[in-house]
């Protein structure tokens, strides 16, 4: 761009450049932003500068839409729900707010204008990483969906200082870096530093006489922390509400100055700081909870109770009682991992503000509600009584007082029962005592939800059948979701734009069943074809950038086979590979037989901790090297493992894929939300009867979706009549040779060990037993590639399918929510 240019845009006359959405107006503050808040002209701009100027283009018009909701909802004292989350899976913002803004294409024009590379800017964001996978994009999904609902919506949670770890991929083993997401800043949040909030941990409790007379408890801290709000406006989609996400960050309060200044130890001081700043500073990377790690339990009753305050601020604001609480908001619990609101709250109320027990357990019941995400033993949360007691005294007194109520309440319904008693109690009794939150949750909640048709009868007939024996109408199902603002339109602009022609509207992207129409054009051979371009265009683009990633080659006309989620035994990545490797032994028996090119792409992270899952990423990998290099292979099936699986990178990789694998152990995964941004896109889906599995398949039709495996009940009575792998080894010829090859060391250069400690678990334990369900996966495989080889006709079902998956929308879930859990209305805000 010229300097003649930069001057005319410099002009005084700039009509609303802050709010403005003309073309002209978006122009010029562009370049004023580069000007006055980078410090920048183009010609000297980096990457980094264009990028910056264009997030804070984008943000002053978020936040002229905030201010007019904020008071919107302050007028009309509009009920709100808070998300309280340890997880926000964000993904880039620049790209998404432009698409609810409704100025993509004025942008790239603005841009084309100032000679600049708009994909190039958006590539330039690092995304906030804030949390491990499916809960905590889910968090993010809800956040868009409430606002584009119109249903004022506050998210809490924790500004990390390090989200989930950068992956690579070293000699085929995983690599953990730390993620510096905040390195060059952070245009869309607003620090927030008078909106601070003291939290205690340690010391003891006693009891007092208050100054009204009554007889009180107080909790006496040993240290003090503060939490400070970070704030970044959520803005719905094609309209004008805007929502908040509120992220506490852990600092050192002032008086630890004071401190070192009374006893001279500075250096003692400035340590105190460091310890209390490391509340808010690493995500943990598990995808479930790491036993007993003391730093966890303080970082969730960090957020919790910074949160409860906030509410409790806001409402005293404009109301000046407590006792309408639970009218003003509705909390809910995402997992376990918040779940000592619920005597967080109860404390604020006794303590802190002198409320009745009876009334602060009326008001606590009715804010809260639970959802669980997940059945697995080892994912559900409980905490030793010792640490407990340690960290948060005054709270364990109040689950003490909390469980006394509960028991005798199911004394009372059950008489005599006290196995019952012992399986319900907030505490588990043992060598070890233990604090169980998924219990506190259900008793501090009014409502508790799964979060697929499946999961949530699990849920009932099975986790929680005591609870539900008791309260049978707390009970609920709400199936999960995708936004399809994310997962079509910014990340799949070209079928976006098929759809939308197809359609003759764009409806669609706010009422995700108006889909259907596709399906009056499912047999039109026209659309077909377009349909298939769109296709290869997006596999095109996955192919470079996976090439300039990783060097290996695919070829877009390859079918593509995709397994992207965390690495968990229960996901079965190994039931793939094992696929992979059956496929590749009978090319090597048959060179010249015909198949089905097929290109399997992985992609997810370890957690750092866990042997096998990093241990399958090695084998994964180890097969890619020995299959891609085969000139017998000649190409006809390549492997790649895609590192760094994270929103962005799934942007890329959800509108290439053909073949969704969803294929964990029938009963364990609770819905799954890769499965229906896959299928959103356009890909057909292997999967078993797990999760939301269920109802896609029950969507899209039969005849349209690839089922293999053993069901739920099935699997529960192997697993009672006595689960043998071994015998299932010896009696399948291909299976022990799929098998024994890995234990060969073909794949690992002659190293017969190195994966002993994979295949001796499959043969001889296999928890997820994908021995079992083997040889149904390898003939349903076969169907997937005789269904491949007729072209039209997978386009076909692929239409169908995209045209079928409405409901899988989350905002669907969103509206299923407020009317049925939360009982909140929707408050426009004009645009
Ligand atoms: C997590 O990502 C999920 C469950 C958990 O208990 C934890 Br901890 C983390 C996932 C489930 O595994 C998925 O099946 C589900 O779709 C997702 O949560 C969202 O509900």
């Amino acid at each position: 761009m010229s300097t003649a240019q930069s001057t005319k845009l410099l002009s005084p006359n700039r009509e609303h450049t802050r709010t403005g959405m003309s073309k002209e107006a978006l122009k010029q503050a562009y370049i004023d932003n580069l000007f006055y808040i980078q410090g920048r002209f183009r010609e000297v701009a980096t990457s980094h500068d264009l990028y910056m100027a264009a997030a804070y283009t984008v943000r002053d018009r978020l936040l002229a839409r905030w201010v007019k909701s904020a008071q919107a909802f302050k007028v009309n004292r509009a009920r709100t729900v808070c998300y309280l989350s340890a997880e926000f899976l964000l993904g880039p913002h620049l790209a998404n707010n432009l698409v609810n803004l409704g100025i993509t294409k004025i942008s790239q024009e603005s841009a084309a204008e100032l000679e600049l590379d708009f994909a190039m800017i958006l590539e330039e964001e690092e995304e906030p990483g804030l949390g491990n996978g499916g809960l905590g994009r889910l968090a993010a999904c809800f956040m868009d969906s409430l606002a584009t609902q119109c249903i004022p919506a506050i998210g809490y949670g924790i500004r990390y200082e390090f989200g989930i770890f950068d992956q690579t991929i070293e000699n085929g083993w995983q690599v953990e870096r730390s993620d510096t997401w905040l390195r060059n800043g952070n245009p869309w949040e607003i620090p927030r530093p008078k909106i601070c909030f003291p939290i205690g941990f340690g010391g003891y409790t006693e009891q007092y006489r208050h100054a009204d007379g009554s007889l009180r408890h107080r909790w006496l801290p040993s240290l003090e922390i503060n939490g400070v709000a970070y704030d970044t406006p959520i803005l719905g989609y094609g309209v004008g509400n805007v929502n908040l996400l509120r992220l506490w960050k852990a600092e050192a309060p002032q008086s630890f100055d004071f401190q070192a200044f009374n006893v001279g130890d500075y250096y003692g001081a400035v340590h105190a700081k460091i310890e209390a700043e490391t509340i808010s500073k690493v995500l943990y990377p598990n995808d479930e909870p790491e036993v007993g790690k003391e730093l966890r339990l303080k970082q969730q009753f960090f957020f919790v109770s910074c949160s409860l305050q906030d509410m409790i601020r806001l409402h005293l604001n404009t109301v000046g009682s407590l006792d309408t609480f639970a009218n003003k908001f509705v909390a809910q619990l995402n997992d376990t991992h918040p779940a000592l609101a619920v005597a967080e709250l109860m404390r604020l109320f006794i303590d802190e503000h002198g409320m009745a027990w009876e009334q602060a357990w009326t008001i606590t019941r009715n804010t809260f509600c639970y959802t669980n995400h997940t059945l697995l033993p080892e994912a559900l949360e409980t905490w030793s009584v010792a640490l407990f007691e340690r960290l948060l005294p005054r709270h364990l007194e109040i689950i003490y007082l909390i469980n006394q109520d509960f028991l005798n309440q199911v004394r009372e319904k059950f008489p005599d029962d006290e196995t019952r008693v012992i399986r319900m109690s907030l505490i588990a009794e043992g060598e070890q005592r233990r604090v169980r939150m998924a219990n506190l949750a259900v008793v501090g909640s009014q409502a508790v939800n799964g979060v697929a048709a499946l999961h949530s009868e699990l849920v009932k007939t099975t986790l929680f059948n005591d609870f539900y024996d008791l309260w049978p109408e707390k009970f609920h199902n709400v199936t999960n979701g995708v936004s399809p603002r994310r997962f079509m339109v910014v990340s799949n602009p070209r079928l976006a734009d098929l759809i939308s022609h197809t359609c003759g509207h764009n409806d669609w992207i706010r009422d995700l069943s108006l889909l259907r129409h596709l399906e009056h054009h499912a047999d039109d051979v026209e659309l077909q074809q377009r349909w298939r371009e769109v296709k290869i265009a997006a596999k095109q683009d996955f192919a470079n950038w996976l090439q300039q990633q990783t060097g290996v080659v695919l070829d877009p006309q390859a079918m593509f086979d995709v397994q992207a989620k965390r690495l968990h035994e229960y996901k079965r990545q190994h039931l793939n590979i094992l696929h992979i490797i059956r496929l590749y032994q009978r090319i090597q028996q048959n060179p010249n037989q015909e198949i089905v090119s097929r290109a399997f792409i992985f992609g997810g992270k370890a957690a750092p901790g866990y042997y096998l899952a990093k241990l399958i990423i090695k084998l994964i990998n180890a097969v890619a090297e020995v299959v891609n290099h085969d000139p017998l292979v000649n190409g006809r099936i390549r492997v790649a493992f895609m590192p760094d699986f994270n929103v962005k990178n799934g942007q890329r990789l959800y509108p290439a894929a053909d073949l969704s694998e969803q294929i964990s152990l029938a009963g364990k995964e609770a819905s799954g939300t890769g499965n229906m941004k896959f299928s959103l896109n356009g890909a057909l889906t292997i999967g078993t009867l797990d999760g939301a599995n269920v109802e896609i398949r029950e969507e899209v039709g039969a005849e349209n979706f690839f089922l293999f495996g053993m069901t739920a009940a099935e699997v529960t009575a192997k697993q009672r009549e006595g689960y043998r792998p071994w015998e299932l080894y010896h009696a399948d010829p291909e299976l022990k040779a799929d098998i024994d090859l890995i234990n060969s060391g073909h794949f690992s250069r002659g190293d017969m060990v190195l994966f002993r400690p994979l295949t001796d678990h499959l043969i001889n334990h296999d928890p997820f037993m994908v021995l079992a369900d083997y040889r149904a996966y390898l003939e349903c495989q076969a169907q997937v590639s005789t269904a491949w080889s007729d072209a039209a006709n997978w386009d076909r079902m692929s239409i169908l399918n995209v045209a079928r998956m409405g409901k899988f929308s989350s905002d669907r879930a969103i509206v299923e929510y407020a009317k049925n859990i939360w009982n909140v209305p929707p408050v426009t805000v004009e645009r």
